[in-house]
């Protein structure tokens, strides 16, 4: 296909998914023209937070806040004390794509509300509060986005 993968690509993420997880695989497959809906095209994965996944088939795969691993195809930050989110380094690697589809300005905001809702810096009260308010905000936007493109 056009972005030169091999269908289906396995998408590998954490048990116990949060919207980082959800955010970063939705832009991915946004980005690389992927129905993530469709598992003839994506295979969704998904591991124990802190271990690797292997696929013995050798299909082309990706993790996302999950792996340990910053590259083209993986985007972890549990490695990266200074890195809010895995949905920043999905921004950062395809942001060139992604603002071709969805306006730059609604996908900064939409990845500083994932930052904000991901972040373990917020106190536990505050977070109850404030956290609730920011999934409900990010659960729009990603049913927004979902139903747009
Ligand atoms: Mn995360």
């Amino acid at each position: 296909m056009e972005n030169g993968l091999t269908l289906p690509v396995v998408f590998v993420t954490h048990r116990g998914v949060d919207f980082d997880a959800v955010a970063s695989m939705i832009l991915a497959a946004l980005a690389l023209g992927l129905n993530i809906n469709n598992p003839n095209e994506v295979i969704l994965v998904f591991i124990a937070p802190g271990t690797k996944y292997v696929d013995q088939f050798e299909k082309p795969v990706f993790h996302f806040d999950v792996g340990g691993m910053y590259d083209k195809r993986n985007f972890d930050h549990h490695q990266f004390p200074d890195c809010p989110s895995a949905v920043m380094l999905v921004y950062e690697t395809y942001v060139d794509k992604l603002a071709q589809i969805i306006p730059l300005k609604e996908l900064q905001s939409f990845t500083e509300m994932v930052n904000e809702a991901d972040s373990p810096s917020l106190l536990e009260q505050e977070r109850s509060a404030e956290y609730k308010a920011k999934r409900f905000e990010v659960m729009q936007m990603l049913h927004e986005i979902n139903d747009q493109y």
